[in-house]
């Protein structure tokens, strides 16, 4: 099956050179997936956890002929690349989450798409914005815009001026 997919990623990180770690994430991104549209970088509150430093966050639109599972695989394969280890509620290198998989819902034990929390989290919806504003949640049947303009609090997130 050649099946292409419209994929949108949301990419953080909040441990050592943030900019460098996006810039990194992105290139070994780009050689294995054609890249599509990319955000602006935002600094970011951190959501959800206590005593972490702020975030470096974006979103950026791939293109891929990959299931949903190789696709995990293949970002997962980044992130340990790139050094993440990975303990629970501590600051990562950089962490990559597949926010949306063309219109396709999926719920299995290691992936759930959309991303549960992409709706409330302006981090995910700021940047997504700037580059998918009529993208229609498969779930909420909303698009990015109308999700991002329900997001009350502001959520600390800046503009990154690199
Ligand atoms: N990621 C989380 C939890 N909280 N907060 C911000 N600002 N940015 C993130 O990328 C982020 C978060 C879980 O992966
Ligand atoms: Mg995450
Ligand atoms: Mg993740």
């Amino acid at each position: 099956m050649n099946n292409m997919h419209t994929v949108y990623l949301s990419l953080g990180s909040n441990l050592g050179n943030r900019q460098v770690n996006l810039d990194q994430a992105l290139k070994l991104i780009s050689e294995r997936m054609r890249l599509g549209k990319v955000s602006s970088i935002y600094d970011t509150e951190p959501i959800g956890l206590t005593n972490q430093p702020r975030f470096l966050n974006l979103a950026c639109e791939v293109f891929t002929n990959l299931t949903p599972d190789g696709l995990l695989a293949l970002i997962k394969g980044i992130e340990l690349k790139m050094g993440r280890y990975s303990r629970t509620g501590e600051p990562r290198i950089i962490d990559i989450d597949v926010v949306l998989f063309g219109d396709q819902v999926i719920n299995t034990p290691n992936l759930i798409i959309p991303h549960p929390r992409m709706h409330e989290r302006a981090f995910v919806l700021v940047p997504l914005k700037e580059i998918a504003p009529d993208v229609v949640h498969p779930v909420l049947h909303k698009t990015i815009k109308e999700l991002d303009k329900a997001v009350v609090e502001v959520q600390g997130v800046l503009k990154f001026d690199s």
